[in-house]
């Protein structure tokens, strides 16, 4: 299986992280979207959106990452990242729809403000988006945090791909300066899960 990727996507982190938990080896392809690779007639065949992460395995194309991550659990021998009972399951999709509608799309404001816009040029940090970006993110950073005062991972008792699927995005939380005091049981959370061998093991993406 092949995976598409670029250095700074959170989103292809969450794929290597996940990869890494399972012991799937990936071959893998960088995609310059900054100079333009998205957007090759090549690659869109593979995503018509133009993104990453994009897996290819054999003639099956698959994007969005919660999508690519399930197909690698589902893949790998039996593993306590996706349980087999139904709740689970379904309690892991909760999370995982949740994160691609509502957590990223509020974390990204600060990631593209503060580190997209400046790296690509396109002017300067709007404060207003900022402010914006901070109503919608703190209602969602309480709303987990009170989940996890009371549990120690966000679906049953370990680490699912909940966690992996929800975590990666904050891997920008101090470079973009989220909003991030007054969480302290998902700082707690997030700090097991930087210690992870699997997170420590994709801080540098492949060359
Ligand atoms: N919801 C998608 C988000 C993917 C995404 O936005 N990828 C960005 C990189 S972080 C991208 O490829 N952007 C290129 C573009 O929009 O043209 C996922 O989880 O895979």
């Amino acid at each position: 299986m092949k995976l598409y990727y670029h250095p700074l996507s959170p989103f292809a982190r969450k794929v290597f992280i996940v990869a890494e938990q399972l012991g799937v080896k990936l071959e893998t392809q960088m995609v310059d979207l900054l100079a333009g690779g998205g957007q090759t007639p090549d690659f869109l065949r593979l995503n018509p959106q133009g993104k990453v992460p994009t897996l290819v395995d054999g003639d099956f194309s698959l994007w969005e990452s919660n999508a690519i991550v399930q197909y690698l659990a589902e893949k790998a021998p039996a593993s306590s990242l996706l349980p087999n009972d139904a709740r689970s399951r379904a309690d892991i999709l909760r999370w995982q729809f949740w994160e691609s509608s509502s957590w990223a799309p509020a974390c990204m404001v600060f990631v593209y403000e503060r580190l997209l816009k400046p790296k690509m040029g396109q002017g300067e940090i709007d404060p207003g988006k900022l402010k914006r970006g901070e109503e919608k993110f703190r209602p969602l950073a309480k709303m987990l945090d009170d989940h996890l005062s009371t549990h120690a991972w966000l679906v049953g008792d370990g680490l699912t791909l909940a966690d992996l699927s929800v975590a990666p995005i904050l891997m920008y939380a101090e470079a973009a300066a989220y909003p991030m005091e007054g969480y302290p049981h998902l700082a707690g959370w997030f700090g097991k899960i930087q210690q992870l061998p699997a997170w420590l093991a994709t801080a540098q993406p492949p060359a």
